[in-house]
């Protein structure tokens, strides 16, 4: 394959809600640029960006997956996104390879939670973005409609650069306002240019007047010219739409049908002459230490890199997917892992469309490509050279907010399991794989209960190990409301031999929320030996991190060290340990434990019809209104709901609105469990101590 020059590649990311066409739009844009010898489709379980045997499965995006297109002498990279916001990690992973962010919404349903999430990421790391609306062939299609849902949500700022020939079945093409032309199909796969249809001509009028005043908007020089003359050639218009996209000063809509490709090559079009170079992206910064710097992009620099992707495929073996940030690099070469330090060589540089390869003489600044068989290259590592730029500053991933115990069904698949999930998660990095001490059982955390159960699916399906898997524990904690003093922790056995004495008095006393764990040594006159402090410290730490009244970790206490007394034979750093321990223990319950609950903050879209039922739900799961704003006939609801009570929610609201409301959870912050909760909480973790 030829090498382009930097200013020549187009990077555009597909973003928005699931099932709003993106894997089905990247397919057309891969097989029209001749990447893929064939129109390759989601339904039909053969799409290059669907290719893990789990997405097949699934019909549905579950990682991002990268291809490329060559076109009117410019290469697109594409990368796809998925829509479902329990894989938002690789959304955000996403972003780095997405100078041209295009939020794909289906001309049936509109704005939904996808395309709300996606438009606050690229806006907040100022990615400039498009509309593109799919699905425009089929029934109750509504172009006009979802503009206006769009313009309602996201400004002005959004005005539709082309009109659809036709609506629902008799979708047939496009009308081009830049240009003022019309793009048909009649094959679906070759447009032909002509005139815009003497039907349209007052539509393409009053839709054309806001595009031409947006445009002109981009340059002083230009709002002039249009003030005077009232029209702006389509030279200016042209240069201004590049202008637009690149300040991200106008948001274009087109319409197409992904499906058979109508109106994709227009798309192309538009995105080859106008969208934005790697050369002008803005905003990447690196960091080293508290350090951050604006990284220079520099096509002639030297190399700097950030991977993106891990793709673990069990024939191949590791492909890290990276975007060249600044300079380039060639084949069977090395670099350094600025991340981990290593060095690492390599050999064949690949293009990528899903997991196919084809090699390359050269990666450029902003190219996306791929090597194979890195020892320890994982996805969200920097790579560059030794004395390079440091580490590349990254919008902050999604927090996990639920966890899952999984234990082989088979015993004898332990080591599988540990392999196989190890694998899984370096996939996902949204993702956390770690092992609770007690129960030595893997725990999973993820973004939602789907996400989790994904991973599952992937371990029978694909690497085939059954497991178990133990319903989430919430993440509760314990702290406490009062204050106590002079509370004492002994910890004595002095029978026979060689004894153990070691006594600490504290004072215990609430900490600020997110304060964490404070103690002071406020002994004078050396009651205790000093190297007696730390083990007293440890003890309470150890103490905090399983609990004291629900087993659940403590936060939020601080300790002062008051006084103490010590044996100079008997006393040693593990008595001290047990009696910070014990003191701890008995300043907790001096102290009116309570019991703190996560919640969650919940944006749920709905039509308006469903507004009420949405909102009295809330109410009954002990959630509380936190704001809405209407946008065309539909209702964004924001809320905070207890985690106990929305693990469910997915399949609620689906019954709730027949499958019309979508909706997206994060974590938000810890609150007070009701004190009937508590006890019930506290009581219940009492039975199990005794059972076991
Ligand atoms: N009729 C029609 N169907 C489409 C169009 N775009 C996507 N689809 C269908 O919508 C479904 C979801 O598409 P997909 O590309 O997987 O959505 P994604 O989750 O955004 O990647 C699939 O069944 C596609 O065949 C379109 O423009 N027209
Ligand atoms: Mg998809």
């Amino acid at each position: 394959m030829k090498t382009f020059e930097p200013g020549s590649i187009r990077n555009v990311g597909l973003y928005g809600h699931q099932g709003s066409g993106k894997t089905t739009l990247a397919e057309a844009m891969v097989f029209l640029g001749k990447t893929s010898n064939r129109l390759c489709s989601v339904q039909e379980g053969n799409s290059n960006f669907d290719f893990d045997s789990e997405e097949i499965r699934r019909r549905s995006s579950m990682s991002a997956a990268v291809g490329y297109a060559q076109w009117a002498k410019k290469l697109i990279n594409i990368v796809d996104v998925p829509g479902d916001t329990n894989f938002a990690a690789e959304t955000v992973m996403a972003s780095v390879a997405t100078d041209l962010g295009i939020i794909v919404v289906s001309a049936v349903d509109g704005v939904q939670v996808g395309t709300e999430k996606a438009v606050e990421l690229l806006s907040s790391i100022g990615v400039p973005i498009m509309v593109v609306v799919t699905k425009v062939d089929r029934e109750r299609a509504d172009y006009g409609k979802i503009v206006a849902e769009l313009q309602a949500k996201f400004g002005p700022t959004v005005v539709p650069m082309a009109l659809p020939i036709g609506s629902e079945a008799a979708f047939s093409g496009v009308v081009d306002m830049v240009n003022n032309c019309a793009w048909t199909y009649k094959d679906p796969l070759v447009g032909v240019k002509g005139d815009v249809p003497a039907s349209m001509a007052s539509d393409v009028e009053s839709a054309r007047e806001p595009l031409v005043e947006k445009l002109a908007e981009q340059d002083d020089e230009l709002m002039e010219k249009y003030f005077e003359e009232g029209e702006l050639s389509t030279e200016n218009l042209q240069r201004a739409l590049t202008a637009g996209f690149a300040s991200g000063g106008v948001i274009p809509v087109v319409p197409v049908n992904a499906l058979s490709c109508a109106g994709v090559e227009f798309l192309m079009n538009i995105i080859a002459a106008h969208g934005p170079s790697p050369l002008i992206r803005k905003g990447f910064k690196s960091f080293k230490g508290d350090n951050k710097t604006d990284i220079v992009i520099d096509a002639d620099g030297k190399f700097f890199g950030y991977v993106f992707k891990s793709i673990v495929d069990l024939q191949a073996g590791r492909i890290s997917v990276f975007r060249v940030i600044s300079g380039s690099v060639a084949p069977d070469s090395q670099f350094v892992n600025l991340t981990t330090g290593a060095k690492e060589r390599f050999g064949s540089i690949v293009k990528l469309l899903g997991k196919k390869q084809e090699q390359v003489d050269k990666a450029v600044t902003g190219d996306v490509v791929a090597v194979v068989k890195l020892k320890e290259t994982k996805g969200g590592h920097t790579i560059g050279f030794e004395d390079g730029e440091g580490q590349l500053v990254m919008p902050p991933l999604p927090a996990p907010c639920i966890s899952f115990a999984i234990k082989p069904k088979n015993n004898s698949d332990e080591d599988k399991l540990s392999a196989a999930i190890q694998k899984i998660v370096e996939e996902d990095p949204g993702l956390q794989l770690s092992r609770d001490e007690e129960s030595k059982e893997f725990l999973v955390s993820g973004l939602g209960q789907v996400h989790v159960q994904s991973a599952v699916d992937k371990l029978k399906n694909k690497f085939n190990v059954d497991v178990d898997l133990k319903l989430p524990r919430i993440p509760y904690r314990e702290t406490i409301r009062g204050t106590a003093k002079n509370v004492e922790g002994k910890h004595k056995k002095q029978s026979g031999g060689r004894g153990q004495f070691g006594v600490c008095y504290i004072d215990m006393l609430p900490n600020v929320r997110g304060g964490g764990f404070e103690f002071e040594d406020a002994i004078f006159g050396g009651s205790i030996p000093k190297q007696f402090i730390a083990p007293i410290k440890k003890g309470m730490e150890d103490c905090m991190g399983r609990g004291v009244v629900a087993g659940y970790p403590c936060v939020d206490i601080k300790v002062r060290l008051i006084d103490g007394k010590y044996h100079d034979v008997d006393s040693d750093a593990r008595s001290f340990e047990m009696a910070g321990s014990r003191g701890f223990k008995a300043g907790v319950k001096a102290c009116t434990p309570i019991i703190l609950e996560p919640i969650m903050e919940l944006t749920i879209i709905v039509p308006e019809e469903y507004q009420g039922t949405v909102m009295g739900d809330i109410s009954s799961r002990r959630g509380r209104i936190m704001g809405g704003d209407a946008i065309g006939g539909k209702q964004v609801v924001k809320a905070t709901v207890p985690m106990s009570e929305c693990l469910q929610y997915a399949s609620d609201l689906r019954s709730m609105t027949s499958d019309r409301g979508s909706f997206s959870m994060v974590f938000d912050h810890y609150e007070e469990l009701p004190p009937n909760l508590a006890e019930k909480l506290i009581a219940d973790a009492k039975i199990e101590e005794e059972e076991e």
